[in-house]
């Protein structure tokens, strides 16, 4: 017989958390504001709003927390992160920043201007965001196939070449910096990239002589789902991969949080020392010296030790082999999700799961809202609230998917919880007909609202206008 999957490791630490009544979490959830991010964490029974520096150190990584060198200026664990980007992505240069919008933050304040256009693949909403703060555009290029959940595509991730060629060729090219590739692609599903894209966005970018910057914060993912679903990678190692992938970038901003399984930092990479002495200055001035960049010297370490353990194939069979197992059990239930299932999460299809709900009504979060009711469970809206409003004309914007995102920290949970989440879901799945109140907004600010927007169940027996949205802005 077949030995079954095991996990390469064993449980050396425990960390209790608790189970909750029904009544407690009717309770909490409108003290909330309908909002998960406004939850204590002691509300929640299994957390799955993240899987951004949510996940479990290893104990090598935990050894190499005691060995940081907490020097000012050029410590010994400044030099071990920086061999490390070096052999796992090959950038000769890099800077430190405290998480991944600050790399995007400090990246952007060198690279993009007002009226600037950023093609890339369904950017990230804090990359879109300092995009637009900055009053430029983000232009999605993805594939279409992306944004249809039941559609196979190995690499829903992909841009479309086509309309990537027609930006730049419709557009002035000094409005156009860089190209963005967001590996995996979390907007879409956590859905990879094909090593043949990144190699034809980079043929298109050196025919219109532009840089190509990876948000990278998940690129072992993708390197795994290339390795898995992309001819010619099957006996390529990891590592290789990632090498290849990132020969085809300039440059690169991190999320540490999520691939280098730290609970928090981030960095900038890149190939050229123009663009590193330019991005310097916005280091200093937003993060810290360019040796720490807002990171303490021990969690540099652990950093460094995660990017070794991400590109090492088991860690990847085993989490992204999780993911997948919910994403199973899921489909087992008829409750209709993403597929081909994410890299870190398994996202589920609002709309299809709530359609006799309005858009204006935010399905998406209504559903996240049901399944904590339900069971403790903690989801995030992947939806029109996360979307913002239009800059220009600060109307709702209505994404092409309206998800609830079901993200697993990495070496976290066990498949016990796995299984008790599947169920859940399927309870509330078993009872959609009967959730026919949505939510609305009373409360949100101008970007990133879903982060702080404050919401209230609409009752539709007091008021009949449901299409009468009020809010108010701060
Ligand atoms: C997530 C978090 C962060 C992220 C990302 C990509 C592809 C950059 C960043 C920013 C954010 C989040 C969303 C919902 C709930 C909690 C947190 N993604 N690029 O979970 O990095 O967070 O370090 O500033 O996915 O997907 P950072």
């Amino acid at each position: 017989m077949k030995l079954p999957f095991a996990e390469e490791y064993r449980i050396k630490m425990v960390e209790p958390i608790r189970k909750s009544t029904r009544e407690e979490r009717l309770e909490w959830i409108k003290t909330a504001k309908y909002n998960l991010f406004n939850l204590k964490s002691e509300q929640v029974f299994i957390d799955l709003l993240t899987d951004s520096g949510t996940g479990a150190m290893s104990d090598k990584q935990w050894s190499e927390m005691m060995l940081g060198d907490e020097s000012y200026a050029g410590s010994s664990s400044y030099y071990k992160m920086k061999n490390a980007i070096k052999e796992i992505t090959g950038f000769d240069y890099f800077l430190p920043t405290h998480q991944g919008r600050a790399a995007e933050n400090v990246l952007f304040s060198t690279m993009v201007k007002e009226g600037d256009l950023i093609p890339g693949n369904a950017h990230f909403d804090t990359t879109k965001g300092h995009i637009e703060f900055r009053k430029a555009t983000a232009v999605d290029c993805a594939i279409a196939e992306a944004f249809d959940t039941s559609i196979q595509h190995p690499f829903k991730g992909n841009v479309d070449i086509n309309k990537l060629e027609k930006v730049l060729a419709n557009n002035s090219l000094d409005k156009i910096p860089f190209i963005i590739m967001t590996i995996t692609c979390n907007t879409a599903g956590g859905q990879p990239v094909s090593m043949k894209n990144l190699k034809d966005v980079r043929a298109l970018a050196d025919k219109y002589q532009r840089k190509v910057i990876f948000d990278s914060a998940r690129f072992a993912e993708n390197a795994y789902f290339i390795k898995q679903r992309e001819e010619g990678y099957i006996n390529k190692s990891i590592r290789e991969i990632v090498r290849e992938m990132f020969s085809y970038a300039d440059g690169m901003t991190m999320s540490s949080k999520k691939d280098a399984v730290v609970n928090i930092g981030g960095f900038i990479a890149m190939k050229d020392e123009e663009l590193f002495n330019q991005a310097s200055v916005f280091n200093i001035l937003y993060e810290g010296f360019i040796t720490y960049g807002g990171m303490a010297g021990r969690d540099m370490n652990a950093l460094a030790q995660g990017l070794y353990e991400v590109t090492e194939f088991d860690f990847l069979e085993n989490r992204i082999g999780q993911v997948a197992y919910l994403g199973d059990k899921l489909k087992e239930y008829g409750v209709p999700v993403q597929e081909p299932f994410g890299g870190h999460a398994i996202f589920v299809d609002a709309v299809k799961f709530l359609p006799h709900l309005p858009r204006e009504e935010f399905p998406a979060q209504t559903l996240a809202i049901e399944l904590y009711i339900e069971a403790g469970v903690r989801a995030v809206e992947i939806g029109t609230i996360m979307a913002d409003r239009d800059p220009v004309t600060r109307e709702n914007r209505y994404p092409d998917l309206e998800l609830v995102r079901l993200a697993i920290p990495r070496r976290t949970y066990t498949d016990n919880h796995i299984d008790y989440v599947a169920v859940a879901l399927k309870n509330v799945y078993d009872r959609r007909e009967k959730i026919t109140n949505g939510l609305k907004i009373l409360k949100e600010a101008p970007v990133l609202r879903h982060f702080t927007v404050e919401l209230e169940r609409i009752n539709k027996e007091e008021s009949v206008s449901k299409s009468h949205l009020e809010y108010a802005h701060y």
